[in-house]
């Protein structure tokens, strides 16, 4: 379907010349070889589209009514060898006038439209946010807030089952507890402690990190009308789930799920019966992390949730002694039986990075000096350097980032190296800028071969948070360019072309595997939600072997819009938690 604008584009090129307009056309509203961000620019800021044909040589930026406004000559062509092609950049940073444009090069075609604006990703970063609202378990989504996409309420899980690996003499086998709602892990039904630990602790630090920005933010969701900001209302919903998931001992059952993955129908319909499954130190030290820090979160809004907060530090503190007796419980899928259960493992074997994100976060809530001896950051960093860009196994970063937050606090502590920790954050930030500067597409993404896997997009965003974090220190403009580097990416400066975000985009993600998009007979899908993107892996060729094309076969091209690809077209809350904090983050600094 076209839009007005490219109608209105098409239009008024067809006036200004026949065969740029029959071009326009044939080229089915963008050039494939032109790859931007199909949202748009910052006044201020820098904006590169990437033309993926050697042989053309300069580029024009026409506005709505086909008049130049800018040109330039396309850059010399570079290899990039996550996706094998030979491209150019056009550089048009110095065009700063806000409107709606589209960027022509002659031989090749057009790009999508976009636009130059301040505030130009509002709409996508509020719609990253909202996704989670459309998460919800065990609720109907009124029209009023759901608009198309409203549904009825499935998965009431009042009546969950206790699996044997999980069963104690107070909670025998097939006893039931009740764990109602929380968020959807992903394009599947299940309810997963461990991804909603890291995808909680990043919207939560996108609360700590911005948090006047969300002040008039609104989600127009049930709870707007209350005194509580969205995100943080949000964010409780999912909270309040992962509380009943703490069983007496301070452990935390692994994952509420069924047996087997329920076939692509809407929540009503997915009447499977529901199991808490084997409690794991990784999920216990998860829960214990996101409950200290939500602890503090929460103790500014004590009116309104009297007691809230300090109930989170009880569980979080009775979490992490279960882990410190428990410390090395490895959640073990394959030992599993009666029934055995097949759905998303998140097995994790490493625990450490999980003992210091949750050490430190009690620490920085408690003040207790002992939980920071504990975490041993200090032995962690450089030139040791047991850091890496977060992700659901690896979260140990996540302390360095609540530490930076609280820098001032820390500064003459005596107790916390925060300059060694700035330090270790800045060198991680300093690779990925410096390897941005040589490569093809002018992106931190690709810095290694391994960003390429299951969820890449989630590995871009959470590059982006951490020069973010970089630039929070520093006040240094790369780090910040990098972090919209990696925007522009997700939204369609990337070698398949797409807008990895739902609703977003000429070219944009339409068929993802996502039960109620699949199921709801809506023709879009659910909005704001993020693809996971290349995938070379391809775990799901068997159910998509007629879609994977040789196009698809390079590690940055290995995408195809599918409902089939759960390996590279699924949605997952801990990819859309570090879009909603890149594009927020960045609107909030903007
Ligand atoms: O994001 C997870 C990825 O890192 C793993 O490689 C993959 C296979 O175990 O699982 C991904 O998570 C999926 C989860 O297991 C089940 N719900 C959907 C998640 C996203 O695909």
């Amino acid at each position: 379907m076209k839009s007005p604008i490219v109608r209105c584009f098409c239009l008024l090129l067809f006036l200004w010349s026949f065969s740029a307009c029959a071009q326009f056309e044939t080229q089915n509203d963008g050039s494939a070889e032109i790859r931007l961000n199909q949202i748009g620019f910052y006044p201020e800021g820098p904006k590169l589209a990437i033309v993926a044909n050697p042989d053309a040589t300069n580029f024009r930026v026409l506005s709505t009514n086909g008049t130049e406004v800018f040109s330039g000559e396309l850059s010399e062509a570079k290899e990039w060898p996550h996706s094998f092609e030979q491209v150019k950049q056009a550089d048009f940073s110095a065009l700063n006038t806000p409107g709606s444009y589209v960027l022509s090069v002659p031989e090749v075609g057009f790009s999508y439209p976009f636009e130059i604006n301040e505030k130009v990703h509002s709409e996508p970063a509020k719609a990253s946010l909202k996704a989670f609202y459309f998460q919800r378990a065990s609720t109907s989504l009124p029209e009023e807030f759901a608009g198309r996409w409203a549904r009825d309420a499935g998965h009431p899980d009042t009546e969950v089952k206790i699996h044997n690996s999980a069963a104690t003499a107070e909670r025998p086998a097939g006893s039931t507890i009740a764990s109602p709602g929380g968020w959807y892990d992903a394009g599947d039904y299940g309810k997963y402690i461990v991804n909603s630990g890291i995808s909680m602790g990043t919207l939560f630090s996108l609360y700590e990190d911005y948090p006047k920005y969300f002040d008039t933010l609104d989600l127009n969701i049930p709870e707007s009308r209350n005194s509580i900001l969205d995100l943080l209302d949000e964010s409780l919903y999912n909270l309040r789930w992962m509380m009943t998931m703490q069983d007496e001992d301070g452990g935390v059952y692994h994952k509420l799920t069924s047996a087997d993955f329920h076939g692509a129908v809407m929540p009503k319909d997915a009447t499977f019966q529901r199991w808490v499954v084997q409690k794991g130190t990784t999920a216990t030290l998860d829960f214990a992390a996101v409950t200290a820090q939500a602890s503090r979160i929460y103790k500014e809004f004590e009116d309104e949730f009297p007691g809230l907060s300090d109930s989170l530090l009880v569980m979080s503190k009775k979490a992490y002694n279960w882990a410190k007796e428990n410390p090395e419980v490895r959640y073990d899928q394959d030992a599993l039986k009666e029934p055995a259960i097949n759905t998303g493992a998140y097995g994790d074997r490493n625990f450490e990075d999980e003992f210091q994100w949750a050490a430190t976060e009690l620490f920085i809530t408690t003040g207790e000096e002992s939980y920071y001896r504990d975490a041993e950051i200090e032995n962690s960093l450089a030139p040791g350097d047991k850091f890496q860009v977060p992700s659901w196994p690896t979260v140990n970063t996540l302390a360095l980032y609540s530490l930076l937050r609280n820098r001032e606090k820390y500064q003459n502590s005596g107790l916390v190296d925060i300059k060694a920790v700035t330090q270790q954050v800045i060198k991680m930030a300093d690779e990925l800028v410096e390897y941005s500067r040589n490569s093809a597409y002018a992106t931190p993404m690709g810095i290694s071969e391994r960003n390429f896997s299951w969820g890449s997009n989630s590995v871009a965003a959470n590059q982006g948070i951490l020069l973010l974090n970089a630039y929070a220190v520093t006040k240094d403009e790369k780090y910040l360019n990098g972090a919209i580097d990696n925007l522009d990416y997700l939204l369609g400066r990337n070698a398949t072309g797409y807008s990895f975000l739902t609703g977003f985009g000429e070219k944009s993600t339409r068929d993802p595997h996502h039960r109620p998009s699949e199921a709801d007979e809506i023709d879009d899908p659910v909005p704001g939600l993020l693809a996971g993107g290349p995938n070379p892996g391809q775990q799901d060729k068997a159910n998509c072997d007629e879609f994977y094309t040789r196009t698809h076969q390079h590690p940055a091209t290995s995408y195809i819009d599918e409902r089939c690809s759960y390996a590279s077209n699924e949605i997952a809350i801990n990819w859309n938690a570090p879009f909603a904090y890149l594009a927020n983050a960045i609107e909030a600094l903007k």
